[in-house]
C-alpha cells in the first residue's frame, strides 16, 4: 500500500474534518504540510496572513461564527507565541480553535534549540487540549481528538504541536474516521424546573450569553422570553444572541452599564442563566451578581465544570443551550407574570438610551453607529476589538440575529480587522463592517495587505481620537491630568489604506459619513474610513472634564 508523509496525512485528515480554511504565516518547520496543501487548494483556503496573532484572532473568530474549531497554523518558538493571543480568546470566549505549531525535530528536543518551546505549559493554562505528536501514524488520531474536544461541552482551544520530522517521515495511513461532537443534553425536569422557580419569583431576569447558540436557540429564548414577559440581558459581548428590538431585551451586561440597568439586576429574585458562564464583566467585576449573595440561580450551561464552580446554583442544568431551550418549548407559559410591567419600563430604558447622545468632536459617534444600525441590513457582520469606543457600539447598535456580532470577550486589541477579513472570505455575501480605535487597528493594520490580496471587501472604521482613549480614561480618574503612555501620533489612515492598495477615506463631520461609507461600499474592495473624533468625548455621553469632576453628562 502507498505510503504518505505526516503532511499529507495531516492534510487528508484535516479536509476529512470539514476543514475549509487555514489561516497561517508559513515557516521552514512544517513544510512538508504547506507541501501537502498546494494539492488541496480546491477543498482548503489557505489565507497567508502578515502576523500570527492576527491569524489565530481569524481563526478563533471563525470557531465563533461557524461553530466549527477555525484552524490556524504556525511556526514555533515566535510564530506560536505570537499566535497566544488566539487562544487566550478562544478559551476566554469559549470558541473552538485548533492551533496547529510546526515543531522543531525530535531529535533536537530538550537542548534549548533554535526556537524550541514546552507547548504543554506554554497552552497548559489556556488551551483544553495541548499534544505534542511523536508518531506520524498517529496524526489522524490527534487530530480527531483535537476536534472531540474542541467542540464538545463548552467549546475551546486545542494546540496539536507537529515536530518537523514527524511531518516529513511517511507511514501507510489507515481508515479516516471523523469526529462527532458528544453534548450534554437537557431533558423535560430541566424545563419543569424553571416553571417552578418562576412561579416563586417576582423580580426574575434571563441572562444569555456563551457560545454554541445557533438561530432556532436565539427565537426559541426570544419566544420563551416573550412569551412570558421575562426581562433579557445578553451577557458581555453576546449582544447578537437576543433580539434586541425583542420586547423582552432590556440590554448588555457589558462595560457600559446605566445606573437604572444595574438597579434592576440588584433587584432580581431569580437569575435563569443560559448558557453564560458568568463572567468578571458580565457579573461587574463579581459585585453587580456578587457570588456570596447571588439570588436564587438557574443555571444552563454545557461545561458540567463550571455548574457551581463560582456560583451555586438552585438548579444546575449541564445542558447546550439551545438542547434546553428546545424543552422549554414544550412548557406552558407562566399563568401570570408580576414582573410584566418591570419588563416593559425596562425595556423602554434601553429603548431610550440607544437615542444618540450629543458629543463635543465634530464626529459624534454616537450618530455614526445609529447610521450603520439603521442602513445596514439584519445579517451585516459587525467586528471590533478592545477599547471605549466599542461602548458606542454596544449601546447604539442594535443586534438582531446571533453570528452579526465578532467581537472578544477578552478584551483583546487588534480582534476587529483579522475577525472581520476572516468574516468576508467565508461570507462574500454580506456586508462586514470592522470598527477599531486607532490603537486597537494599529494592533495588525498591516492585514490590511492580507485583506486586498484576498479580495475580502470589508469596511473597516477606525475611530481615531489621538489616544489610547481607555487607558486615558482610567489614568484621569486614578492621576487626574498626569497624561503618560497614553498620547498616539498616528499615520494618515486613509493613505495607509490607500498604499496597502484598499480605498481610503478620512471623515472629519458626522454629515460627511454616510456619504463616504456609502462610497467605500460601493467600491467592491476593501475599503478605510477614518473617523477623526475627539479624545474629549471619552464615553458616551461624558467628557473629559467631566469625567476629572467625577460626573457622567447623561
Ligand atoms: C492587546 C491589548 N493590549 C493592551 C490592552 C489594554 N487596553 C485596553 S483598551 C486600550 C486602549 C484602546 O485604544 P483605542 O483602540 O484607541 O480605543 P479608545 O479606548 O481610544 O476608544 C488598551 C491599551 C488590551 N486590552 N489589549
Amino acid at each position: 500500500m502507498a505510503t504518505v508523509s505526516g503532511g499529507e496525512l495531516l492534510v487528508r485528515t484535516l479536509v476529512e474534518s470539514g476543514v475549509d480554511h487555514v489561516f497561517c504565516v508559513p515557516g521552514e518547520s512544517f513544510l512538508s504540510a504547506l507541501d501537502a496543501m498546494y494539492d488541496a487548494t480546491a477543498q482548503l483556503r489557505v489565507i497567508t496572513c502578515r502576523h500570527e496573532g492576527a491569524a489565530a484572532n481569524m481563526a478563533e473568530a471563525y470557531g465563533r461564527l461557524t461553530g466549527r474549531p477555525g484552524v490556524c497554523f504556525v511556526t514555533r518558538g515566535p510564530g506560536a507565541t505570537h499566535a497566544s493571543v488566539g487562544v487566550h480568546t478562544a478559551e476566554q470566549g469559549s470558541s473552538p480553535m485548533l492551533l496547529l505549531v510546526g515543531q522543531i525535530p525530535r531529535g533536537h528536543a530538550d537542548r534549548r534549540s533554535l526556537q524550541e518551546v514546552d507547548y504543554k505549559q506554554l497552552f497548559g493554562g489556556m488551551a483544553k487540549f495541548v499534544a505534542e505528536i511523536t508518531d506520524t501514524a498517529r496524526i489522524p488520531e490527534y487530530v480527531n481528538r483535537a476536534f472531540h474536544v474542541a467542540v464538545s461541552g463548552e467549546p475551546g482551544p486545542v494546540v496539536l504541536s507537529l515536530p518537523e520530522d514527524v511531518l516529513t517521515d511517511r507511514c501507510t495511513p489507515g481508515d479516516p474516521h471523523r469526529a462527532e461532537a458528544a453534548q450534554p443534553r437537557s431533558n423535560a425536569l430541566g424545563a419543569l424546573g424553571i416553571e417552578h422557580e418562576l412561579a416563586e419569583a417576582t423580580r426574575p431576569l434571563m441572562i444569555v450569553g456563551g457560545s454554541s447558540w445557533g438561530e432556532q436557540a436565539c427565537a426559541d429564548a426570544v419566544a420563551y422570553a416573550e412569551a412570558n414577559q421575562l426581562p433579557v440581558a445578553t451577557a458581555f459581548r453576546r449582544q447578537d444572541l437576543f433580539d434586541n428590538y425583542s420586547s423582552s431585551y432590556i440590554g448588555e451586561l457589558g462595560m457600559e452599564k446605566s445606573e437604572a440597568f444595574k438597579a434592576r439586576v440588584r433587584e432580581s429574585d431569580l437569575l435563569v442563566v443560559i448558557g453564560a458562564r458568568l463572567d468578571e464583566t458580565t457579573t461587574g467585576g463579581y459585585d453587580l451578581i456578587d457570588p456570596g449573595s447571588a439570588p436564587r440561580l438557574i443555571h444552563v450551561h454545557p461545561n458540567l465544570a463550571e455548574l457551581g464552580a463560582l456560583y451555586q446554583p438552585a438548579r444546575a442544568i449541564n445542558s447546550t443551550p439551545g438542547d434546553f431551550l428546545a424543552w422549554l418549548r414544550e412548557t406552558t407559559s407562566v399563568i401570570s407574570a408580576p414582573w410584566a410591567e418591570g419588563t416593559i419600563a425596562a425595556h423602554a430604558d434601553y429603548v431610550d438610551s440607544t437615542t444618540p447622545v450629543p458629543a463635543i468632536g465634530d464626529v459624534n459617534l454616537a450618530e455614526v453607529i445609529a447610521h450603520l444600525a439603521a442602513n445596514l441590513p439584519d445579517n451585516a457582520i459587525l467586528t471590533h476589538g478592545a477599547g471605549n469606543y466599542a461602548a458606542w457600539i454596544q449601546r447604539f447598535y442594535r443586534f438582531t440575529r446571533p453570528g452579526t456580532l465578532l467581537a472578544p470577550p477578552s478584551g483583546a486589541m487588534g480582534y476587529g480587522l483579522p475577525a472581520a477579513i476572516m468574516a468576508k472570505l467565508v461570507h462574500p455575501e454580506r456586508d462586514v463592517v470592522s470598527i477599531s480605535g486607532d490603537g486597537c487597528f494599529q494592533m495588525y493594520p498591516q492585514e490590511l495587505a492580507t485583506a486586498v490580496q484576498f479580495g475580502a471587501a470589508i469596511t473597516a472604521i477606525v475611530v481615531n481620537n489621538g489616544s489610547y482613549g481607555t487607558i486615558r480614561m482610567h489614568q484621569e480618574r486614578a492621576h487626574p491630568g498626569r497624561v503618560i503612555a497614553t498620547d498616539l501620533r498616528n499615520p494618515d489612515f486613509a493613505a495607509l489604506a490607500r498604499a496597502y492598495g484598499a480605498h481610503g477615506e478620512t471623515v472629519e463631520t458626522t454629515e460627511d459619513f454616510a456619504a463616504a461609507f456609502k462610497r467605500a461600499q460601493e467600491t467592491g474592495r476593501p475599503a478605510l474610513i477614518e473617523l477623526r473624533t475627539s479624545i474629549e468625548d471619552v464615553r458616551p455621553g461624558l467628557t473629559l472634564d467631566e469625567l476629572r469632576a467625577d460626573g457622567p453628562r447623561t
